[in-house]
């Protein structure tokens, strides 16, 4: 086992849990391979985004980048995350999706929303969020409500919780160190604050779903291009999920 029992009731309680699963120099190499990734050109496989920010445009997400990074491949797809992923959903997993979020200094934050209203196809599973360089309140980290993963929330009109009732909640932040791993369920609500800080807070996000619904990785991407591709819209907003979750402005 990659979880302690503790660790994996903690998760089917509250819907959460952090956990110490990548080694310090695993953690610097990741620091290493996100300055890389984000050098890559926009005209790759992959899917860069950008945000206009106090400071001029900067990167804001990269999905779609496991095929063309060895490191990466290993750490999201073979290693002991997808095992870790397996014990909490409590069935072999796979990786469904992958992003890094930059948030950069002067980054938008994220609108109270679950994730299962954006994921196409699957119905178990659950995502974490590695922490890059360390998430304090200050430069936007995350925020969760405990057990409340058992339904799908009412929505606005952009796929997020109602704000109205996402303002009765009790918001608990998820400050993380560099290297720590926060598992949420697809259902668990979260939001994060704006970059205010002088300090990046870069993370990455997989999501894992259950193997016996089958490996929808490749299926997913091409449903997002085509449903992106079907409502090109001219928004206040940066598009970068099937929700409207991120404040970011457009370039
Ligand atoms: O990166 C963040 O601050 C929030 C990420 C998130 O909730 C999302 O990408 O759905």
């Amino acid at each position: 086992m990659i979880l302690s029992a503790t660790e994996i009731e903690h998760f089917r309680n509250r819907g959460w849990v952090v956990t110490n699963l990548i080694d310090d120099i695993t953690a610097r190499e990741i620091v290493r391979w996100v300055d890389d990734i984000a050098e890559w050109a926009d005209d790759g496989p992959w899917l860069h985004y950008r945000e206009m920010t106090n400071f001029g445009p900067k990167i804001c997400r990269t999905e779609n980048f496991t095929p063309h990074h060895a490191g990466m491949h290993q750490l999201l797809r073979l290693g002991r995350l997808v095992a870790a992923a397996s014990e909490l959903i409590g069935e072999p997993a796979v990786l469904y999706k992958e992003k890094i979020n930059y948030k950069m200094v002067g980054g938008a934050g994220f609108s109270p929303h679950q994730d299962a209203p954006a994921y196409r196809f699957v119905d178990t599973h659950v995502s974490c969020m590695i922490a890059v360089d360390d998430a304090t309140v200050a430069n936007g980290c995350l925020e969760v409500v405990s057990g409340m993963h058992a339904e799908i929330l009412p929505m606005d009109d952009v796929g997020c919780i109602r704000p109205d009732l996402a303002a009765t909640f009790e918001w608990e932040v998820a400050e993380l160190g560099a290297g720590q791993v926060l598992w949420f369920h697809s259902r668990t609500p979260h939001r994060s604050g704006p970059n205010n800080s002088t300090v990046d807070r870069r993370a990455l996000f997989p999501t894992y779903n259950a193997l016996r619904e089958g490996d929808l990785r490749d299926r997913y991407y091409e449903q997002k291009a085509a449903e992106f591709n079907a409502s090109r819209d001219g928004g206040s907003t940066v598009r970068v999920s099937l929700i409207g979750d991120f404040q970011g402005k457009p370039v």
